[in-house]
This record gives C-alpha cells, sequence and structure tokens, in this order.
C-alpha cells in the first residue's frame, strides 16, 4: 500500500507532525489544555488526516511504533510549554489497538519519566468502542494508567454503545461530547436532548464533562449555561502548528 510505504519513510524521516487545538475551561474562559492531533506531511502534498492512515497503521503493524512518536512528542511540547509557563493539559488520541498492546502503560511510564513530563497535566483519550470491546480487560489497563497520574477521557461520547451501569465501572476523568450533537444544539432538539443527558450522567458520575466541534458563540453559550466544563471548536481555534499555538495563546491573553 502506497501509505504504508509513506508512513513507514515518514517514521524514519521525521514526516509525521501534531498540531494542537486549543480546550478551553469554560467557567474561567482560560486555556486549561491542547488535543495533540496527528498530521502525515512527508512531502509538498497536502498533509494527511488520521482517519486515512490510522488504520492502515493498525493494519500494517505499525500503530506501536507511531502511537509511541505521538507520545513521545506530545510529552515533550508538553514539559516544553510547561517550562515556558504554558500551563496545558495535554490530551493524546489512542487507537483501540494500540491500548491493547502488552505493556502499553509500561511504555507510557517510561516516557513520561524519560521526558521530565507531569502526568497530571497528561489525558489520554479513548473510544467509546475501544473500551466497551472488552470492558474488564479495558478496566485492568485504564487503572494502570491512572496509576501513572495520568488522567482518562473517554473521546466520542454518545455515537458508540456504552451500556450505561459499565461507566460507573470505569476509572474516567471525563466525557468528551461527540461533535455531532454539540455542532447541531442550535437546530435540533434531539442533540440538544443528547447533550443534557450526557452532562447530567457525567456530573452525577463526578466526571468532567467536555463539549467538541464548538463552531459559535450560541453553541458555547448553550454548554455554559447547562454546566459543561471544557470546551473545544472552530469558534475558539483550529487545531495549529505549535509556534501558532503560542501566537494565538498571547494574542488573546
Ligand atoms: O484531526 P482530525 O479531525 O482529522 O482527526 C480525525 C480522527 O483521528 C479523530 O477521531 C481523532 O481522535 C483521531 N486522531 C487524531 N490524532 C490521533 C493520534 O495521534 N492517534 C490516534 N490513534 N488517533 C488520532
Ligand atoms: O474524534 P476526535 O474528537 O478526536 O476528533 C477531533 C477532530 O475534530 C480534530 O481532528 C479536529 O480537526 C476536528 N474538529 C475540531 N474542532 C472542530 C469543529 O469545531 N468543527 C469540526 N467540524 N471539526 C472539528
Ligand atoms: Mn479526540
Ligand atoms: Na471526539
Amino acid at each position: 500500500h502506497q501509505l504504508e510505504l509513506r508512513m513507514r519513510r515518514a517514521l524514519k524521516n521525521g514526516g509525521f507532525k501534531l498540531l494542537y487545538q486549543p480546550v478551553i475551561d469554560i467557567k474561567s474562559g482560560r486555556l486549561a489544555g491542547a488535543e495533540a492531533l496527528l498530521r502525515l506531511e512527508d512531502n509538498d502534498d497536502e498533509p494527511i488526516g488520521p482517519n486515512s492512515f490510522i488504520p492502515i497503521a493498525e493494519s500494517a503493524g505499525l500503530i506501536g511504533q507511531l502511537g509511541e512518536w505521538v507520545a513521545v512528542e506530545a510529552c515533550r511540547q508538553q514539559e516544553e510549554w510547561m517550562r515556558q509557563g504554558l500551563k496545558v493539559t495535554m490530551a493524546i488520541n489512542v487507537s483501540p489497538l494500540q491500548l491493547r498492546q502488552p505493556a502499553f502503560a509500561e511504555k507510557l511510564g517510561r516516557i513520561i519519566t524519560d521526558l521530565g513530563a507531569d502526568p497530571s497535566y497528561l489525558e489520554l483519550e479513548v473510544t467509546e468502542s475501544a473500551i466497551m470491546e472488552n470492558l474488564n480487560e479495558a478496566i485492568e489497563i485504564l487503572k494502570k494508567i491512572k496509576s501513572l497520574g495520568v488522567k482518562v477521557a473517554l473521546d466520542d461520547f454518545g455515537v458508540g454503545y456504552s451500556s450505561l451501569s459499565s461507566l460507573t465501572n470505569l476509572p474516567l476523568d471525563k466525557l468528551k461530547v461527540d461533535q455531532s450533537f454539540v455542532q447541531h444544539i442550535e437546530r435540533d432538539q434531539a442533540s440538544r436532548a443528547v447533550t443534557e443527558a450526557i452532562l447530567a450522567l457525567g456530573h452525577s458520575l463526578k466526571l468532567d464533562v467536555h463539549g467538541e466541534g464548538i463552531e459559535s458563540e450560541n453553541a458555547l453559550l448553550y454548554l455554559e449555561e447547562h454546566g459543561c466544563n471544557q470546551a473545544q471548536g472552530y469558534w475558539f481555534s483550529r487545531p495549529l502548528p505549535p509556534n501558532e499555538f503560542v501566537r494565538w495563546y498571547h494574542e488573546q491573553w
């Protein structure tokens, strides 16, 4: 596969990049964190997004190596920003296959130690479907991750098939409401109903609830009114390269 070759080349020669999308604490209106979002840009072509290459990385057996590159680069960036006084919780996406690799948590722990990153400012984003495929195994893996001091967020929440009772057994810190609901908040009563249900569920389980895909002030105001904790979306900023992220931060505050 052509993309597999490009990925192998990029892993060797540095063709993968991380973009960072700001996460806002709704109450204070301040920057709370950044989500690291992977791109493949190893030549003059348009950068390629993870939806195109993550499935191929998984089937080609490259996801472990790629996921490790992401974790190292995101931890390195988090530690650098921390030293510059930019306190951001760095959110890292992990694919189901990567999460289930043996010694995943041990590897992550070693990366954190080697880079001197502060684990309390790191958050792993795992998808609902990854967790529910094998709940008991997932609970054990998440416990190990939590014991490193790293936070865990359930990403794309509301579009998967969680059994609600199983949520109470998972060591989670946060639910990320899937963007599809937030994007339709203004027009669609059903999306508002689902969003409010997720907020109520999350808060009754003492979890933070994070709204994604905020594209308008009205969507933000709605989430604020309903007690949502964090917000992310084009309304604030697109995912940015590191230097633009810092510039954006200084322009805001
Ligand atoms: O950034 P973009 O909207 O193109 O991301 C598309 C999807 O890819 C999202 O679901 C996101 O969670 C996922 N994704 C982004 N970066 C990474 C990564 O580093 N690893 C994994 N496994 N998935 C990622
Ligand atoms: O599945 P996950 O939540 O990790 O996906 C994150 C992706 O969503 C990022 O790749 C980012 O490019 C995209 N994204 C972030 N904010 C917005 C937004 O406000 N609108 C839309 N349509 N996409 C967004
Ligand atoms: Mn995510
Ligand atoms: Na999401």
